[in-house]
């Protein structure tokens, strides 16, 4: 600690007048004037150090008025002062024939003035201090031996608000030596702390508190704006708020340090600095991101963790299948995606009308289904074409960085021609191992026709073998068929621009063998043309189908710009895993995987449901080593089990509060699976507060279930629902900061030892839960402010077991009938009202959690606020259960103690 005020003038050498001390701040005092009788001498000290003293020893006469008094002494700001005399003092009886009027205690006086040249100070201004009296007198023998018996006594004056005060020592006819006289008031130190620094704090009068605003160091901004509460005994108390590093810096122990080369911080709410993502550099230190390697881009809604990116190759395995006037057109995604899931794809379309005359765009007249930009399959239905048009389709890939490239984008083309559709078959005969076919060409060919195409192949059997036969002609027998077998014929025809569509399917059966071929079975070739023709121009799913809907389902492409969008500072969405259809996706999305060799485990430090806690170390490449609580998942586990031991970090790493425990990462590439959290130094917060009952202020409590109730504001404000908060689910790190934990999805129901069996089959911590949840399953935030106010009682009464021995149904049923937990031993009557608040059988008229944050707030400003205790106007509800549970529970003697004291205190 640092010292603001020196001593300017010591009045002797070797003098103990004015001693400093490393943690206090003397303030400079001088012996001024002497009244009668004080004199100013010099003796030896225990260790026979010459040393002043002031003295005076008039026992032998009566009405004894000597004062002796200090110079002015400054303020120095400080409204609490501290006086430490220390004196020897004669025992009267050990001063032989002092008359009945010698005394052993003398007064000690103080007087404010702004004046600092007062000669004269009528003794009636002085304010009296106190008198004192020695612990310790000694005799003449005790002088004789040279043992001196010195006295400490120190009083405290507060309230100051002049420049600075006069001490003064009344004797009333003692024999007393003044040896040393030390005059101070207490600082709270300079002190760093969540990277706000607060500076040297002089503490207030009375006890109140001094709030300091807190200011965040270099390279560092308000995350919430930093508070402490100087005390008055010179500590600090009840940490709020914190700074975080500025985007490119990175906290390390009470600052912020730059990130290195080739790593990056892109948000003051990320920790730490992260390696540059690939294909991406950044050659500065600072960087709050990294430059992408040439041909390579970033999106502007692209996260700056993301990898850059580059335009897709183009698409590949273009296939038109021309139906008359409309195309269906498909392909193959291209080789490259760029490194992105956003491919989309556009079609543009020119139309060349074969008669001269110039090519030119489609226009508004041709119609894409289901768009022409922007289409997340491979596939589109192009109708309304003109007939006998040459059409040329450019088909491009593009990506959320295609538009960043100057380079072209690539394309592949598809040239179709219409109007050249072989539409009816005419005539057929058949044999049982020949099939003929008469057809008439298209209606419009854009040409002389060349020739006919005809494909055919055994029905269902397509993929496997078909065959394809030209004819000049516009009859076709083909032989060498299986009897009594169905084949599919397509006719299409050939002009000098190429092929046109395929005309519909037509399915013959060839003879059974032994059966006469018919004479003809145009009429029934014809009807069946028809009906085919119509089933090929309904747009049908393509091959691609599986495998693009895989890919680029809009659900899940909106699934997953959902995610990314969670992803992003300042969204206070929480997503719950089961609505992922993946929960392993869930897992990849909000936890990040760690390599195993960077954990080092320690020692075990708890069991939890799914196997053993373990507290250890995590070091991370380019980060600082940092401790760590390890939870890891038992062998033998089932595919559920190892599911649900991770739907907790994926809960938990949605969220970045300080008062929410944060997870640093999971291991689930090799066993065992573990997930990984910060280490929090005292533990779960109802062993924490049993193991020290009673050694803390209401401030440093107020301070804990602060920080909870702004945790649990965190969580509600982002829609997640605890369901089983208690000072159990509570941890608390070495700077008596409370963290929210056990985000868990089965905990409520497997993991949790209080929670029981409710009627309707659920498991539910009946003490902490609200009592709709138990009736009808309503979990809600208000839910959980209810168990916020369990909480507040198991804070105030240091780990007392709510409703102490009482079963769960008469729990239960006492809530029912309105009684409530009376407030503990000491408890604050503000405090119990708030939980009584929290408690309200109406859950719209519970307060909310961003209520109680302010209302602690407003506590831990205005501590007198905390000073009146148990002073409830109406106790029915309390007494009354207090008699009631007693009664039921035998007045068992652990507890018979408090309902004693309770009972003595209302
Ligand atoms: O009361 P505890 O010491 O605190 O015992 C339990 C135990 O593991 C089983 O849950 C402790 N624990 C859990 N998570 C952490 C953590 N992040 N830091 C420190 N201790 C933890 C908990």
């Amino acid at each position: 600690m640092q010292e603001v005020s020196s001593i300017t003038e010591p009045h002797t050498s070797g003098s103990r007048w004015f001693m400093t001390t490393e943690d206090k701040v003397t303030l400079s005092c001088l012996i001024l004037a002497m009244h009668t009788h004080w004199e100013e001498i010099s003796v030896m000290d225990e260790r026979n150090t010459p040393m002043r003293s002031y003295q005076v020893c008039n026992v032998m006469e009566a009405n004894q008025n000597n004062w002796l008094r200090t110079r002015h002494i400054p303020r120095d700001g400080a409204q609490r002062v501290y006086i430490e005399i220390k004196f020897t003092l004669r025992d009267c009886n050990s001063l032989p024939g002092v008359p009945g009027t010698c005394k052993e205690t003398f007064n000690m006086y103080y007087y404010e003035s702004n004046n600092p040249n007062l000669w004269f100070i009528k003794e009636s201004q002085y304010v009296k201090i106190d008198t004192i009296a020695a612990d310790e007198s000694f005799t003449q023998t005790d002088v004789g031996d040279r043992v001196m018996k010195l006295n400490t006594e120190v009083r405290d004056i507060s309230n100051l608000s002049k420049k600075g005060f006069y001490l003064a020592f009344q004797d009333v006819g003692a024999c007393i030596a003044l040896v040393s006289l030390r005059v101070f008031y207490k600082k709270c130190p300079t002190a760093v702390l969540n990277l706000a620094q607060f500076p040297d704090t002089v503490t207030g009068g009375d006890s109140a508190l001094v709030e300091v605003r807190g200011s965040c160091v270099n390279d560092s901004e308000e995350f919430e704006a930093p508070r402490m509460y100087c005390s008055a005994d010179g500590g600090w108390l009840v940490p709020i708020g914190r700074c975080v590093c500025k985007p490119g810096f990175e906290e390390s122990k009470d600052y912020c340090q730059p990130c290195r080369p080739g790593t990056y911080k892109a948000s003051s709410m990320d920790g730490y600095c992260s390696k540059c993502p690939p294909h991406s550099y950044s050659h500065q230190e600072k960087a709050s991101e990294c430059e992408c390697e040439k041909g390579f881009y970033r999106a502007d809604m692209d996260p700056r963790s993301m990898a850059c990116t580059r335009p897709p190759s183009v698409p590949e395995n273009p296939i038109s299948t021309l139906n008359d006037t409309s195309v269906t057109l498909e392909w193959s995604p291209p080789r490259d995606s760029g490194g992105r899931g956003d491919v989309t794809y556009n079609i543009h379309c020119r139309k060349c009308p074969g008669d001269g005359r110039k090519c030119s765009p489609c226009g508004s007249g041709v119609h894409f289904l289901p768009r022409q930009f922007g289409l997340s399959m491979a596939k589109v239905l192009v109708s309304d074409l003109l007939s006998n048009t040459n059409y040329t389709f450019s088909i491009e890939a593009v990506n959320g960085v295609s538009d960043l490239s100057p380079t072209l984008k690539q394309q592949v083309t598809v040239n179709i021609t219409t109007g050249q559709t072989v539409s009816v078959i005419l005539k057929e005969r058949k044999s049982k191992d020949s099939i003929t076919l008469a057809w008439q060409g298209p209606d419009r060919p854009n040409g002389a026709i060349v020739e006919y195409e005809v494909i055919y192949y055994e029905k269902n059997q397509r993929d496997q073998n078909y065959t394809v036969l030209k004819t000049k002609s516009n009859v076709m027998t083909v032989e060498g068929l299986k009897p009594g077998t169905t084949y599919v014929f397509r006719v299409r025809a050939r002009t000098d621009g190429g092929y046109g569509s395929y005309g519909g399917e037509i399915e013959l059966e060839t003879s059974h063998e032994g059966e006469l071929p018919p004479a003809s079975s145009c009429s029934e070739g014809i009807s069946k043309i028809f009906m085919l023709s119509l089933m090929v121009s309904t747009f049908t799913c393509c091959r691609h189908c599986g495998y693009i809907k895989a890919k680029q389902d809009p659900d899940e492409e909106k699934m997953q710009f959902q995610h990314g969008r969670v992803k992003l500072p300042g969204s206070r969405t929480y997503i719950h895993p089961h609505t992922y259809e993946d929960p392993n996706q869930a897992v990849r999305d909000f936890a990040k995987e760690i390599d195993a060799s960077s954990i080092r485990i320690e020692r075990v430090i708890g069991a939890g449901e799914f196997g053993e806690v373990c507290s250890g170390r995590l070091k991370l490449p380019s980060k600082r080593e940092i401790y760590v609580a390890i939870k890891s998942l038992k062998a033998g586990y089932s595919e559920k089990q190892r599911r649900d031991f991770l739907s907790e970090a994926s809960i938990m790493g949605q969220f970045d509060h300080p008062n929410i425990i944060r997870l640093e990462g999971v291991v689930t590439r090799c066993k065992p699976v573990m997930i990984i959290t910060e280490y929090m130094e005292n533990g779960s917060l109802d062993t924490f507060l049993k193991k020290h009952d009673g050694q803390f202020t209401i401030i440093q409590l107020v301070g804990m279930m602060r920080g909870i109730a702004s945790g649990m504001k965190y969580l509600s404000d982002m829609n997640y629902v605890h369901r089983d908060l208690a000072a159990r689910n509570i941890l608390v790190n070495s700077n008596l900061v409370c963290k929210v934990s056990d985000f868990g999805l089965s905990r409520v129901l497997e993991d949790d030892p209080e929670a029981a069996y409710t009627t309707r089959g659920g498991k539910i911590p009946i003490r902490w839960t609200a009592p709709e949840a138990i009736a009808y399953r309503k979990f809600t935030s208000a839910s959980d402010v209810w168990s916020y106010g369990i909480v507040m009682w198991e804070v105030m009464s240091y780990g007392e077991r709510p409703y102490w021995e009482m079963s769960n149904q008469d729990v239960i049923k006492a809530i029912d009938e309105g009684y409530r937990l009376p407030a503990p031993m000491d408890c604050p009557v503000v405090l119990h009202q708030l939980m009584l608040d929290c408690w309200e059988k109406s859950r719209s008229e519970r307060p909310k959690f961003g209520q109680i944050v302010n209302t602690l707030d407003k506590l831990i400003r205005n501590p007198n606020s905390l000073k009146e205790l148990g002073n409830l106007t109406d106790f029915s509800k309390l007494l009354s259960f207090r008699v009631v549970w007693c009664e039921m529970a035998h007045c068992r003697e652990t507890y018979q103690c408090r309902f004693l004291i309770s009972l003595q205190w209302w």
